[in-house]
């Protein structure tokens, strides 16, 4: 079987452009790949968090991985920290990446254009140690958003580099971006992704929103004064409520166009609201169900650390012999 490797940060609450940009396509692969789906704590502190928090968040990801529909009896699902290779793997490849490649990260550039106060080392690093999870674990393919596509282009060329030095070390993975949902904006203001990290909350839909949460920012998303429903670059906030729409329900584009036609936003807005709250609620309801079975959770972080940190160090210790470490006796 081909391997996946993908990962979320616990750095807010997940919101609907991770859900349809990410974890859903996750649980459509999970069948057909040998799958290692992360919790990327080690990633969340590269801006500060409030520990208790990080926490309760990480294990609450963790818990929607498993309440999306992931089989964590088929598929590895785990914490970063829990797995030291992906620290050490990440020292590595900081040696074989050039200050150059991570300036031109445009996460970088935001995320440092946000928190100015805090522009640390492992900001700027962020994509080595996202190559060293993926490396590990041999991945041949890379399940993510548009957002992630420059990341992945530079671990694609780490790993190339690191090959042509040292022979066939790295499999070289490819992204798999969905086709609908790669890149879903923010409902307030459709030129910027929607993201856990925004400070208003009506740009964004979390997961774990109520029916009428939902239906309330989807009332009140930004559109324009056009009036007719359009898929077009000229008619932003529309296209990403088709976008949403059509992500939700399967329908094309052109088909939510026919469906609206002589239509106002007002029916566009609620059929998205009632189409994401429905997408929503069975996995609301499995999430409230798994955390009562804390014994369960517990079972599933400690099996799986220790099988992916089975398949993580296969790869470093491969590494560390190739680039000149001493063996262990
Ligand atoms: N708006 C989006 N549309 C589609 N996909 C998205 N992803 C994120 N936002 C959208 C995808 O979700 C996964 C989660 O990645 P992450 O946890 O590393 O965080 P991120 O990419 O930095 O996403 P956020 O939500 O914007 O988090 P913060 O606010 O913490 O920076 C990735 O596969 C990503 O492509």
């Amino acid at each position: 079987k081909k391997v996946l490797f993908s990962g979320m940060q616990a750095t807010g609450n997940l919101t609907l452009g991770n859900y349809l940009g990410a974890l859903k396509n996750w649980v459509k692969l999970s069948d057909e790949y040998e799958c290692f789906y992360c919790v990327v704590d080690e990633h969340s502190i590269t801006v500060r968090q409030d520990p208790a928090t990080l926490r309760k968040r990480a294990r609450a990801l963790l818990t929607l991985y498993i309440a999306a529909g992931l089989d964590p009896e088929k598929n590895c699902i785990y914490y970063q920290s829990h797995v030291s290779a992906h620290a050490e793997l990440a020292w590595i490849l900081n040696c074989y990446t050039y200050m150059g490649e991570l300036n031109r990260m445009t996460q970088f550039k935001d995320k440092a254009a946000k928190h100015a106060d805090n522009i640390n080392a492992g900001l700027f690093t962020y994509p080595v140690l996202m190559a060293a999870d993926i490396l590990l674990f041999q991945a041949d393919v890379v399940p993510v958003g548009i957002d992630q596509k420059q990341h992945l282009e530079i671990t694609r060329d780490i790993a190339q580099r690191f090959n042509s030095i040292y022979g066939d070390t790295f499999t070289i993975p490819e992204p798999y971006i969905g086709k609908a949902g790669a890149k879903i904006m923010s409902l307030q203001n459709p030129e910027k992704k929607m993201s856990k990290s925004d400070e208003n909350p009506n740009g964004s839909i979390y997961l774990m929103d109520d029916t009428d949460t939902i239906i309330r920012k989807c009332k009140r998303a930004v559109t324009d004064s056009e009036g007719c429903v359009r898929y077009r670059d000229e008619q932003p906030g529309v296209k990403n409520l088709i976008d949403i729409y059509c992500a939700c329900t399967g329908k094309l584009p052109s088909d939510v166009e026919r469906e609206f036609d002589g239509k106002g936003y007002g029916e566009l807005k609620m059929a998205v609201g009632e189409a994401v709250a429905a997408q929503l609620a069975p996995l609301q309801s499995e999430v409230a169900r798994l955390e009562k079975d804390k014994a369960y959770i517990d079972g599933v972080i400690k099996n799986n650390a220790e099988k992916a940190a089975y398949f993580a160090n296969k790869t470093l210790r491969k590494v560390q012999r190739k680039v000149g470490f001493p063996d262990r006796i």
